[in-house]
């Protein structure tokens, strides 16, 4: 059959609908993580990402081999995390350059690794042995990736908002005295020369009072005035992002870009938590794919671009201690969406708006067993903590700041990196070995 040749100019016509139509939302990213004893293996997980999603990039919360392997040649970027446990030795350039030989190089670049998180939210967690040697072993694990040639992988490492004196007013905001010179202005030099972002993880959610519960949600609300600036902000996340980027400014380093590592709401909790349920999860997540896809920025970084990465890919029934924490998944573990907010596919033509879209609920995908305790795949105490990547096993409502009216009531605060922190590591470590005893 003779084929009928469009005009090239048909084809252009094509291609620009196309990127119209598809908005920078097919750059949305997850956080996977794997404390569910119910959990699909990572082969069928990277099959649904890739063939129902449009979510196109992952962060592990360790260097697992079997879900860096099942990424391979799927185009999704992986970024893993060095357990937190790990860093001190990888200051070390001989150990550094095992770990890369060890974790990266026998995957990439058949899997796309995208960033190194070592570690993570270690200025929140401690102890400070880990904090001293942050930068440090960011610098040496650079060296190690230079010299392998693999110049495309990033390092950095996220932070918890604990990390902020204050948020409100944004205009007014600043990291905390001691980790701001100390470590961050350091970490931003390393970032900034290496042209890596900035990861932070800012959670609404823990700001969340029924007073400001719009402002939370991305949804139609009176605002938060910022006399300084003028600026009306109409979101908590606007506020929280702007906060980070004044305080990054005070150091000098307004331009480095910055990415979302952790941002979610749960679909569920406990009772008290009433605000934890799927119609708030979908409000909230919707929102966040608009605004980042939207491409407008913030109110002080208008136009710029957030690398995103939602918390998380499936609710995880043996996190906690909350329910809270159990229910923070997009998807169940049979891949049915918890909620809508048109993160799949849409089953026929294109909507212009694929946020707008409602999808269908069945993936086809058969609910899986799933085998192994999900503490299995790394050494239990390198795992312990942030590891997991949980928000709540942040003391409730550090991980975020500043409800309107509230001058950052919900930040911790105890002095950088010192005994508040250890106690709470310290009882989830022994919640966690509790746990491990019902395993
Ligand atoms: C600015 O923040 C500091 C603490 O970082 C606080 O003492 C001061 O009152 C704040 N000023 C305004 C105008 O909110
Ligand atoms: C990696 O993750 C999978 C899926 O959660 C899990 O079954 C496996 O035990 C882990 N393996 C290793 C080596 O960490
Ligand atoms: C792989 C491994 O065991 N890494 C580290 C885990 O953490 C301890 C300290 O807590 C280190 O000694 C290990 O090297």
């Amino acid at each position: 059959m003779a084929p009928f040749e469009y005009p090239p100019s048909f084809h252009t016509f094509l291609l620009l609908i196309a990127v119209i139509i598809i908005p920078a939302a097919t750059s949305i990213g997850v956080n996977y993580g794997t404390l569910g004893d119910d959990l699909p293996p990572p082969s069928q997980v990277a099959h649904f990402l890739k063939t129902r999603t449009l979510i196109d990039r992952i962060r592990i919360f360790d260097v697992n081999t079997s879900i860096i392997k099942a990424f391979a040649n799927s185009g999704v970027l992986v970024s893993v995390t060095v357990p937190n446990g790990d860093i001190p030795s990888l200051t070390d350039p001989r150990a550094a350059r095992r770990w890369i030989d060890a974790n990266i190089k026998p995957f990439y670049p058949a899997t796309k690794i995208h960033y190194i998180c070592v570690g993570t939210e270690v200025l929140h967690w401690g102890p400070q042995d880990l904090i001293d040697n942050l930068v440090p072993a960011m610098r040496v694990l650079q060296t190690a990736l230079v010299k392998e040639g693999f110049d495309e992988i990033k390092i950095s490492s996220p932070h918890s908002l604990g990390i902020l004196m204050s948020s409100d007013p944004p205009s007014n905001a600043s990291f905390r005295p001691g980790w701001d010179v100390g470590t961050l202005a350091p970490m931003l030099k390393f970032l900034k020369e290496t042209k890596s972002g900035f990861m932070v993880n800012p959670y609404t959610y823990f700001g969340y009072s029924p007073a400001n519960a719009n402002f939370c949600l991305f949804k139609p609300n009176p605002g938060l005035f910022d006399k300084a600036t003028g600026i009306t902000y109409t979101n908590q996340f606007d506020q929280l992002m702007d906060a980070v980027y004044v305080s990054m400014k005070k150091l000098g380093f307004p331009d480095v870009e910055i990415v979302v590592a952790e941002t979610g709401w749960p679909s569920g909790g406990d009772p008290a938590n009433v605000h934890a349920n799927p119609v708030n999860a979908a409000a909230y997540i919707g929102g966040l794919m608009k605004k980042v896809s939207s491409g407008d920025g913030t109110p002080l970084m208008p136009g710029r671009k957030f690398e995103t990465y939602i918390f998380a890919l499936f609710n995880e029934n043996l996190k906690g201690p909350s329910l809270d924490e159990k229910n923070f998944g997009l998807f169940r573990p049979d891949f049915t969406p918890v909620y809508n907010v048109g993160i799949l596919h849409a089953a026929q033509a294109p909507s212009p708006s694929p946020l707008a879209a409602t999808t269908a609920d069945s993936p086809g995908y058969a609910p899986s067993s799933s085998s192994g305790s999900p503490f299995d795949d790394a050494p239990f105490f390198n795992r312990t903590t942030p590891s997991t990547g949980s928000p709540g096993k942040a003391p409730s409502g550090t991980s975020t700041t500043g409800a309107p009216n509230t001058v950052n009531a919900n930040v911790r605060d105890s002095s950088p990196g010192t005994t508040n922190m250890n106690a709470v590591v310290v009882a989830t470590i022994t919640s966690m070995v509790i746990m491990s005893l019902f395993v």
